[in-house]
């Protein structure tokens, strides 16, 4: 048979478009269509037809409510299935050959057992659906940081999900070209149709896995149609097969939002900053400047997943893989996120959130008074007062939007530039009320991975047990490294090591925590867009003029070096946040080494040896 033949052949097979010239990926399309037995299959093409036909069939068959569009045009709202509101770390696998490559953080299975686990659950779970072919640029289309990816799925939700969080179809399929490589992506909600079986408004399975191989940079998605647990190009593809990549070829995939700030006289710096979760990552992308800061500007490349590359000049690069927020809507309104919410104004899929009477939406934190009536999350009668006397929320506390990066009035203009952007400042941070200064610059790199390494952040949902608990989570990335993490620490400190090598200019280290709390459990610092003083002393720093005092762990500035204008903060409240208890720092220190022993398999020395420097310096 010849070549063109062929092709037409494998098209016909799996009802592709004739632009559709990748034979791999055809391959693969007939492959999964012969185990999952879809009834049809759909190339996504990315256009904004399908996705209004999308949606549309999406109202028809109960899974989205059109809401008011006077009041919220072009958008939507899903409800889920209770069981189905959020990741399933537990139920997440790393499946590398050896379990030490998985590390003692990540869930391991060997692959050839996953895959005999997965393959009954997979035979036949498409049955009575259609199984959309969705191809995907993660990053600008055609950058030298991007990557593509094809998801497999049997969910309409999924799909129109992917075309606001990904430059997702036919342009993906023109960057993948003839003989381009993707990473393959399969995900099934579970739960395939028999003839006539009537279709439920959110189908999923009890049963679930989220698996990774790294090794063949495959994702095997099962059982929820959920976020992370189902748009598979974001924590599965740009956080943890990613991350492999990136060790492997010298780069970063790091959980980090990327913004840019703009001094009055123009001069711009662009920085990546690591949050756990719950510490307002979306609302520091989109910072707006306090008073007193008048002409300078905050710009957001992205809130969530940057991929760093370093430069032909050793310098490194930026993109946000992603093209859209999936972001938590509780607590998002003007005073928090002013950005946020301009950018929630139409074209939003909003999941587990409450309607209101008009047909609009509503969550806690929204506004100050909830309105007399809703319907909650879960589609049942809410009031103030059942909300009062059952404690039941109307959004669901991990409830979402899904909203096209476009949408935001503070986005960056290079924030799809295949370029990337120059990193001048990483930050990491985390939520703590008491031991951790407001700002600490790291005096070396391997001082700033250790930072990065021992974060640690206090609980605040319920949902994870005990409230107020430290847990740590090494550069946000606990639930997210697709390998060892100590190996990861080994690679950051490897990368600075080499990029020094060659000169390179490397990125200064931070780290911050908005969230000390004085005696009474108020938090002492404004935050917010107060925390661009904290920014400006650092591109001071970055400059070589930003003053500041050396402390056990870095440096950190004194009263007089932060800018003041426009705030009422006192020396006493300044102290208060940025002051060091030696039984803290003891107690501290202790959790780091419970941390290291955890991960003292391919621990690098560095980190050992950074903690016996801070404690002599502590005179501990
Ligand atoms: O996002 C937050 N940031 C970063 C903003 C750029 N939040 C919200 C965290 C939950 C997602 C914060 N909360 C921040 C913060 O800097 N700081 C705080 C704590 C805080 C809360 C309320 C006030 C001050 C600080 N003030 C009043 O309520 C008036
Ligand atoms: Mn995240």
């Amino acid at each position: 048979m010849n070549q063109p033949e062929t092709l037409v052949t494998l098209q016909a097979a799996v009802s592709a478009p004739s632009y559709v010239n990748n034979i791999r990926l055809l391959n693969w399309v007939r492959e999964v269509a012969s185990l999952t037995q879809p009834d049809r299959i759909h190339w996504c093409d990315g256009s904004p037809g399908e996705y209004d036909r999308l949606c549309g069939e999406l109202v028809a068959s109960g899974t989205f409510l059109r809401l008011n569009p006077e009041l919220r045009p072009n958008s939507y709202l899903a409800r889920t299935d209770p069981s189905d509101v959020a990741r399933v770390e537990d139920r997440t696998f790393i499946c590398s050959q050896r379990r030490e490559d998985a590390g003692p953080t990540n869930n391991w299975m060997a692959p050839a057992e996953m895959r005999a686990t997965l393959e009954p659950l997979f035979t036949g779970s498409m049955r009575g659906r259609t199984m959309y072919v969705i191809p995907f640029s993660m990053g600008p289309l055609g950058s030298p940081i991007a990557h593509i990816g094809v998801e497999l799925s049997d969910s309409a939700y999924v799909a129109v999900n992917m075309r606001l969080m990904t430059r997702m179809g036919r342009a993906a399929l023109d960057a993948l070209g003839s003989d381009g490589e993707f990473v393959p992506c399969v995900h099934t909600v579970g739960a395939p149709l028999q003839p006539g079986q009537k279709d439920v408004a959110w189908p999923c399975s009890r049963t679930k896995y989220i698996v990774h191989y790294p090794e063949t940079r495959e994702i095997w998605s099962y059982g929820s149609g959920y976020g992370g647990n189902a748009l598979l190009g974001k924590k599965c593809f740009a956080l943890r097969i990613a991350s492999t990549m990136g060790r492997r070829d010298g780069w970063l995939a790091e959980h980090m939002l990327i913004l840019g700030v703009s001094r009055p006289d123009g001069r711009k710096y662009h920085v990546a900053a690591a949050f756990p979760s719950a510490c307002g990552k979306t609302n520091f992308a989109m910072l707006i400047p306090p008073p007193g800061f008048d002409g300078w500007r905050v710009t957001t490349i992205g809130d969530d997943i940057a991929w760093i590359k370093p430069g032909a000049d050793g310098r490194l690069r930026a993109i946000n893989p992603e093209a859209g927020y999936f972001g938590v809507a509780p607590g998002t309104n003007e005073q928090t996120n002013p950005n946020c919410m301009a950018s929630l104004r139409r074209d939003v899929i909003f999941t587990n959130v409450a309607l209101t009477d008009d047909g609009d939406v509503w969550w806690e934190g929204l506004t100050a008074e909830p309105p007399a009536h809703l319907i909650d999350w879960q589609g049942k009668e809410w009031t103030p007062e059942i909300g009062r006397a059952s404690g039941a929320k109307a959004a669901h506390p991990n409830a979402r939007f899904t909203v096209a990066a476009t949408n935001n009035p503070a986005l960056d203009p290079a924030w799809d530039d295949p370029a990337g952007v120059p990193i001048d400042a990483f930050i990491f941070g985390g939520r703590r009320s008491t031991t951790v200064p407001l700002v600490t610059e790291a005096r070396n790199w391997v001082e700033g991975v250790y930072m990065a390494a021992t974060m640690g952040s206090e609980t605040t949902a319920a949902a994870f047990g005990q409230q107020g608990v430290v847990r740590r989570d090494p550069f946000a990335m606990l639930p997210f490294a697709g390998y060892n993490m100590a190996e990861y620490f080994a690679h950051w400190i490897r990368l600075g090591e080499r990029l020094a090598a060659v000169g390179a200019r490397l990125p200064r280290i931070f780290t911050v925590n908005w969230f000390r709390k004085d005696e009474a459990g108020r938090f002492i610092w404004p935050g917010f867009g107060e925390n661009l003083r904290v920014l400006a002393w650092m591109l001071d720093r970055i400059d070589g003029l930003g003053q500041g005092e050396e402390t056990a762990f870095g440096i950190t500035p004194r009263y007089r070096d932060l800018a003041w204008s426009g705030l009422d903060f006192s020396e006493a409240s300044f102290r208060a946040v940025t002051s060091i208890d030696r039984d803290a720092w003891d107690a501290e220190m202790r959790l780091h080494d419970e941390l290291f022993a955890q991960l003292a398999h391919n621990l690098p020395p560095e980190l050992p040896a950074t903690r016996a420097a801070i404690s002599a310096r502590l005179g501990l």
